[in-house]
């Protein structure tokens, strides 16, 4: 049964795996590369296809701009079954944007940096990795400038995201709040999504109405993120983001020491993380919820809910060991018990949980990945194997869907996966916790 379903996550990756070298996340749902998908995917790959690992980034940081912003989508193809496609973002009105592939003027989650360094792990040749390391490492490394130069107005070594999407959990009940503060124009589009996947699992249309506007009101300024920090209703610090950034700086510190020289930009490296790090810990930490929060940076008020983004630091290593405990007991106690697979995307017992909807309540591999890595960072070894065993469970169970109900009992309702099937990094992320003691 095992074997049989590794093979499966195998056949789910290499049908995700098109001509231009680059991977789906989902047939019909998302037909493009995504940036923190194409990460996940590539350290699948590394399992067992090399080349395609190698492809898969490569092509990723080839979308490159000339400021060393990375794209979240790249429109590879003119495949019109996704909304918002190619001509609604325009990434060409920014003057630096790739002239070789079209793509949203939004990025996210920064993985490249930890996702070359799991590659290096995986590899069985260390010296072919390591001299595809040396080829793209700069990339990442100027991706990182770009962050810390134009994503942080205050100086505070915590960046900005402008647009949920750009935090990869994009409908999380975190982003309620700043609709709430929010009252864009009603638009008129016609939605791909829920031609794919039940609308009862997906954002409503009004919610679609807000990430239309915060885009148009960035492109209206050509992208430029000098107008976007003071203009976009929406400016967010957030853990997971953050969390991801400080990862991997950490991840090419280690690569560039391996690799040897780059003594300038270790020593940059290490500023950004000591002030980085220590602002994380001064200003997203809350002592009350005894988790991390996000910061909504327009509006300067804390967003004090509790997501699986707010265990993530423990991925990054950011929290000392005593706040690691703290976080770990908000975790069982308001996400554990034996009823719930680990780990909600949203505090179960918050009112705005809903154990179907996209990033409102229900367990998403990408983030179980993160945890079970950053609970063994720690030694909380029990709860560690239980993310794992979790993880492997719901797939056994369900198939390599896109994200999956944390409640073991469904009652009446027929108990499934949501969301796109045949995805991609849950079949890659499979492959990797299978692999991982
Ligand atoms: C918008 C591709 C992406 C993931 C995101 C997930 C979902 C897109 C959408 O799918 O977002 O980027 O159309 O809903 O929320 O994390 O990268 O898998």
């Amino acid at each position: 049964m095992k074997q049989e379903l590794y093979k499966k996550a195998i056949a789910v990756l290499d049908a995700n795996f098109q001509d231009g070298g680059f991977t789906i996340p989902s047939a019909g749902l998302y037909p493009f590369q995504w940036k923190w998908d194409s990460g996940f995917i590539a350290i699948g790959f590394a399992h067992y296809d090399v080349e395609k690992a190698k492809t898969e980034m490569r092509t990723l940081l080839d979308s490159q701009w000339g400021n060393g912003f990375i794209p979240h989508i790249v429109f590879h193809t003119d495949n019109d079954s996704y909304f918002p496609g190619a001509d609604f973002h325009q990434s060409e009105l920014h003057p630096l944007s790739s002239k070789k592939y079209r793509s949203t003027g939004m990025t996210q989650p920064p993985v490249s940096g930890f996702v070359l360094q799991e590659m290096h792990r995986i590899a069985e040749d260390k010296n072919d990795m390591l001299n595809f390391i040396k080829e793209e490492i700069d990339k990442v490394f100027d991706n990182h400038v770009y962050f810390y130069e134009n994503r942080d107005p205050k100086d505070e070594g915590l960046v900005y995201i402008y647009h949920n999407w750009e935090s990869g959990t994009d409908n999380s009940p975190v982003w309620d709040d700043i609709w709430d503060t929010m009252n864009p124009p009603e638009y008129n589009f016609v939605r791909k999504d829920t031609t794919h996947v039940d609308a009862s699992q997906r954002p409503s249309k009004r919610e679609y109405d807000h990430y239309l506007y915060i885009i148009d009101i960035a492109k209206q300024n050509n992208y430029d993120d000098g107008k976007i920090a003071e203009l976009s209703p929406f400016l967010v610090q957030d853990p997971l983001f953050n969390a991801m950034l400080i990862k991997s700086n950490q991840a090419l510190i280690e690569l560039y020491e391996l690799i040897g020289g780059n003594e300038d930009k270790i020593k940059t490296l290490l500023q950004w993380q000591a002030k980085s790090i220590a602002s994380f810990n001064e200003k997203l930490f809350d002592v009350e919820l005894g988790a991390y929060v996000h910061y909504d940076l327009r509006n300067e008020k804390a967003i004090r809910h509790i997501t699986s983004s707010s265990f993530s630091p423990l991925f990054a290593n950011i929290p000392s060991p005593e706040r690691a405990k703290v976080l770990v007991n908000t975790m069982m106690d308001k996400f554990g018990g034996d009823d719930r697979y680990l780990c909600a995307s949203f505090d179960p017992t918050n009112d705005r949980f809903n154990p179907r909807k996209y990033w409102r309540g229900p367990v998403w591999i990408n983030m179980n990945w993160m945890l079970f890595l950053g609970l063994k960072n720690y030694d909380f070894s029990n709860v560690a194997e239980q993310m794992k065993k979790d993880s492997i469970e719901l797939i056994e169970r369900y198939g390599f869907y896109e994200y999956f109900d944390c409640r073991k009992d469904t009652g009446n309702e027929k108990p499934t996966g949501y969301g796109g099937n045949n995805f991609s990094w849950s079949a890659a992320l499979y492959i990797d916790m299978v692999n991982t003691d």
